[in-house]
């Protein structure tokens, strides 16, 4: 059986998740805990030496990168789906590109998320020109999801749901855990409503709606 570690809390693991379970690939979590420093154990870092979280096992096969283990289990398997339609290379491509701008764009919400509730629980001081940084980072990137990827499209790429709404929607969700205003950006705040509410998606984040529920009580994605 494949094997899956994650941390619930990580984005990236919560999106791999879903994708697998929307896929119903059948598949053993391994649930570690950042906080506590699991991923450096001898025995993780054996498995993965960058200790990042997530990872896959599939037998003696170990693929690390979430956007590449979603993909790898799709082709792997040869599954017929919308999320990444190997007979279509076009849209394959626009995925892709999404994909690929996720990590230097829509991941920097981590960065935003991290000062405003991890650094000040840690006793790390923010620095206020960095955190204004942040900000600006975050906000660019809403805006290019109102002005461009969603821009008359129900999904980023169309109008069926792919890996790239996956993956963004577990990387913004986060900044719920802050408060972020995501009714300033009303295009990306339906989005995301409906991306969130697929069943899959959001049972993957029942971890972090339990943070998002004491951080944010009246937040509009709680049931
Ligand atoms: N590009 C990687 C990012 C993985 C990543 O940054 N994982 C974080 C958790 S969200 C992690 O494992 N951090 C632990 C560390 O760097 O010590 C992916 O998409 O899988």
């Amino acid at each position: 059986m494949i094997k899956l570690y994650i941390d619930w809390i990580s984005q990236p693991s919560r999106a791999v998740k879903a994708v697998l379970d929307i896929l119903k690939v059948p598949h053993e979590v391994k649930a570690l805990k950042i906080q506590f420093d699991e991923h450096k154990s001898p025995e993780f870092t054996a498995i993965h030496p960058l200790q990042q979280l997530p990872v896959l096992q599939d037998g003696d096969f170990t693929v690390a990168e979430s956007h590449n283990i979603m993909k790898y289990i799709i082709k792997q398997r040869n599954i017929s789906t919308n999320l990444y339609p190997l007979s279509d290379i076009r849209q394959q491509t626009r995925i892709d590109q999404y994909l690929d701008y996720h990590h230097t764009n829509t991941r920097k919400c981590l960065h935003l998320y991290h000062s405003v509730l991890i650094s000040p629980l840690k006793g790390e001081k923010v620095i206020p020109e960095v955190l204004e940084k942040e900000k600006q980072d975050v906000a660019k990137v809403f805006s290019y999801f109102e002005n461009n990827w969603l821009k008359g499209r129900n999904y980023i790429c169309g109008d069926q749901v792919t890996l790239a709404d996956i993956s963004a929607c577990s990387e913004m969700l986060q900044l719920d855990m802050i408060k972020f205003d995501f009714q300033k950006y009303p295009i990306t705040n339906a989005w995301l409503n409906r991306v969130i509410r697929i069943p899959e998606v959001y049972q993957a984040h029942n971890v972090a709606f339990k943070v998002i529920k004491k951080q944010n009580p009246s937040s509009q994605f709680l049931k």
